[in-house]
């Protein structure tokens, strides 16, 4: 091994040569990925793949969430949730008519926002045309915004409430305005562990076949996965080579986002949250396992904005948004704010030596003139 090469453990010099030749890495490898003491050999790995495939660009996008509604009927399953409501009496519970779902997405949408990520709980109540209001009333206004809404594990339940198949409930929505799926609620597949955090909920098996036949449709998809609760290294491993054999199948993630736990207000509020390098950690491994996936995100929410920078030399080119709005991790101890300006992002991304990008949902340039936006076409 070449001395000036950053690696002090040997153990990664057999990955460094796959690495370099392209080559894809083996269950055991990723193990090694995460056992390694040289988190920076780790990182300046994954900063290969990561330059292989995004060079020095690094994407960010001008976007909003909105939480439509926490009421849900696995509130009481799914430990590690801190945003889930039993019903609309309970305290802290919402639920937004459409005409205040459109209201919010419009007044971002005048403020230059490109997208919006909405998800909520799974609803007992609310009828099958709420949420094709939603779609509709945006699209309608505003046909050129992505909308990127509802997680697998909600098509899953509309497919059982409203007694129709996943196929039906994803073809009526994109009729409706649906641009992808976002990627939450894939949690951690390794039954065990899922069990142990979220018995009851969707199975790692019934999320895949959510994205395949999203994308089997032409919907793109995100994947997440939970980690720093109960999960193991090999869970973690196991849970990026299913997303990856899933990518090779049906071919539609976008983009993989790493989900640092956050426990305050949640049944497993006794764990610490995630230290740096954990987060750190997941981000190199998934940019070197994932040899599909065209990004890695670094959701500065959930890692904080020291963290996400640091990532972007480790791995990541993605740091999400400006998001306005978020919930999920809020109520479960978040310290970050809850958005960020653009001015920062920008500034962020180019001391960390990168070139900043304003991309859609689906990595298509944006540019800006004055007011309006358009997405550059492809050269
Ligand atoms: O599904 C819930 C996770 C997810 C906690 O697709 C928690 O672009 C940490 O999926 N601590 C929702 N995480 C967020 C999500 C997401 C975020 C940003 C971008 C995209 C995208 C997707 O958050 C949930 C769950 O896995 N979550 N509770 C918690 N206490």
């Amino acid at each position: 091994m070449n001395k000036h090469l950053p690696i002090t453990d040997a153990k990664l010099h057999p990955i460094y040569d796959k690495v370099q030749a392209a080559e894809r890495l083996s269950f055991e490898d990723g193990i090694t990925l995460y056992e390694s003491p040289d988190i920076t050999g780790v990182g300046f790995l994954a900063n290969i793949a990561r330059e292989r495939k995004n060079g020095n660009f690094a994407y960010y996008n001008i976007n909003q969430h909105i939480d439509y509604s926490n009421v849900c009927i696995l509130h009481a399953r799914c430990h590690f949730c801190a945003f889930a409501r039993k019903n609309i009496e309970t305290e802290g519970a919402w639920e937004m008519s459409v005409d205040e779902f459109l209201d919010k997405a419009m007044y971002a949408i005048d403020n230059g926002c490109t997208e919006i990520h909405s998800v909520g709980g799974l609803h007992p109540k609310l009828p099958f045309e709420y949420y094709l209001d939603m779609l509709r009333g945006l699209k309608k206004r505003m046909p050129q915004v992505h909308l990127k809404f509802f997680t697998a594990v909600e098509i899953h339940h509309f497919s059982r409430i409203f007694k129709m198949s996943i196929k039906e409930v994803l073809v009526a929505l994109r009729e409706a305005g649906l641009d992808s799926l976002p990627g939450g609620g894939a949690e951690i597949f390794a039954e065990e562990t899922r069990d142990k955090i979220c018995p009851g909920k969707l199975s790692a098996e019934g999320w895949l076949d959510v994205h395949r036949q999203a994308h089997e449709i032409g919907i793109p998809t995100n994947a997440t996965m939970l980690y720093g609760h109960l999960e193991t290294d090999a869970d973690r491993v196991d849970h990026l080579i299913r997303l990856r054999e899933q990518q090779d199948e049906s071919g539609g993630f976008a983009t993989f986002i790493p989900l640092a736990f956050h426990p305050a207000n949640t049944r497993m509020a006794y764990l610490p949250s995630p230290s740096g390098l954990t987060d750190l950690r997941n981000i190199a491994a998934s940019r070197l396992l994932l040899d599909n996936f065209p990004h890695i995100k670094v959701y500065w929410i959930m890692t904080g904005l020291k963290v996400a920078q640091v990532a972007l030399s480790l791995g990541a080119d993605d740091i999400d948004g400006t998001v306005m709005e978020e919930k999920i991790t809020h109520m479960a101890g978040a310290s970050t704010p809850e958005s960020i300006t653009v001015e920062e992002i920008i500034r962020l991304i180019r001391e960390a030596g990168k070139i900043p990008i304003e991309r859609d949902t689906l990595y298509n340039e944006i540019i800006r003139e004055g007011n309006r936006w358009y997405r550059k076409k492809a050269a």
